[in-house]
């Protein structure tokens, strides 16, 4: 090139990157880029994998999340009854195997989830005649359990859901076993555990429905509980197991909204859309919730119509419009799998339905939604 057809390049390309960030918006990126490249500079793009996925043996999945994603969560196998099933046993054989993938596809590695309710052994709230813990044994376990499994991936995984579902939908304390035995201060205990093993690592409180205002509102008082105590939260992760008509845009830009205010950041922890009829009347993402099958619950086994393909794209080109909104305050959003065909949807709250709810095909084919999602990117939307 000659030198002033290279200054007028350059002259040009300045212009553009000048113009883009004016506006909000982005530089453009290559015809062939992935997720993480056409939102690299608003926030990380992720997926929950499984042991399908980390092993290596569901090869067609592998191209697809190099080429998309840059951060990951274990969809199960960080659970407490995985690596942690009887008293004294850990197992780390699956994590293993999820860290090691994430370190040579080059990913922000996340970890799910320390303290819950759910996917945790009776043994834990126990002592070896069944009979209830007190609180200072059961904190004793916690923070067993915690520096095992944080110690042993400190500086691997990056990021931690330290405490996942606590609360009732109206923002108080869910009376899980963990808040009976030790009281409403046994975040803070979560938390302090887990930033004393690894400093450097990033720590979530992670729940769903927090567009529910009272819910929300819960959400950040606890964040602001466990800060006041000295110790450090990164940011409330949104799960965001949406529905096609909840929860509307509105109440996601209050939700994120409302965490800045709070001065707290808010990631998306694990994203899909049920595009199937409700088989219960709440909006929960509740993994107790259980339904029987009928035929009207499962009306797209033969594959997806098209009006229903279009409102899935609208719907998540209208929620990805709020995330790049926010994008100040948003560091991720995490799909909660890969294709279609991976996703927990197709079996619950109904076991063995065809769901359609992430942004690729049962083979792994970009759908609408996914051209509507990458259509927001760089778009002024504010
Ligand atoms: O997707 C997970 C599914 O494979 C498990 O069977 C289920 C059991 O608890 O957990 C699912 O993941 C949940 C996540 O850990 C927490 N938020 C709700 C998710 C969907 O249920």
């Amino acid at each position: 090139m000659r030198n002033s057809t290279r200054r007028l390049a350059l002259f040009s390309s300045a212009m553009l990157l000048a113009a883009c960030s004016q506006q909000g918006t982005q530089a453009p990126v290559p015809a062939n880029a992935g997720l993480k490249d056409i939102f690299k500079d608003a926030f990380r793009v992720g997926t929950a994998l499984s042991p399908r996925q980390f092993n290596e043996t569901d090869t067609a999945s592998i191209a697809l999340i190099d080429k998309h994603f840059n951060i990951t969560t274990p969809e199960n196998v960080l659970k407490w009854e995985v690596v942690h099933p009887t008293r004294g046993t850990f197992s780390y054989v699956q994590s293993d195997g999820y860290v090691a993938f994430g370190e040579r596809h080059h990913m922000f590695i996340t970890g799910h989830t320390l303290v819950w309710h759910s996917q945790t052994p009776r043994w834990v709230f126990e002592d070896t005649l069944g009979k209830p813990l007190t609180r200072a044994a059961l904190l004793a376990v916690m923070k067993n359990h915690i520096e095992n499994v944080v110690g042993r991936y400190k500086g691997r995984i990056n990021g931690w859901d330290v405490v996942n579902e606590a609360l009732n939908e109206d923002g108080t304390m869910r009376q899980s076993p963990w808040m009976r035995i030790i009281g409403d201060d046994f975040p803070i205990k979560a938390f302090e555990y887990a930033h004393a093993v690894d400093p450097q690592a990033e720590l979530y409180y992670n729940d769903y429905n927090l567009e529910t205002p009272a819910k929300r509102d819960g959400a950040i008082a606890l964040v602001k509980r466990i800060r006041a105590a000295g110790i450090p939260v990164t940011a409330i992760g949104s799960q965001d197991h949406h529905k096609m008509d909840w929860p509307s845009a509105a109440l996601t830009d209050s939700m994120f909204t409302a965490f800045r205010a709070a001065n707290i950041h808010g990631n998306v922890t694990e994203l899909d859309i049920d595009v199937l009829p409700r088989a219960t009347n709440n909006n929960t993402a509740d993994v107790a919730v259980r339904a029987q099958m009928q035929a009207r619950l499962n009306p797209y086994a033969a594959g997806l119509p098209d009006s229903v393909q279009t409102a899935l794209a609208r719907r998540y080109g209208e929620i990805f419009k709020v995330y790049w909104k926010h994008r100040d305050i948003i560091d991720r959003i995490t799909f909660w799998g890969v294709t279609d065909r991976d996703s927990w949807l197709n079996g619950w709250p109904v076991p063995g339905r065809t769901n359609y709810p992430l942004l690729f095909d049962r083979n792994g084919k970009p759908k609408p939604a996914y051209d509507a999602v990458v259509a927001v990117a760089g778009s002024s939307a504010r």
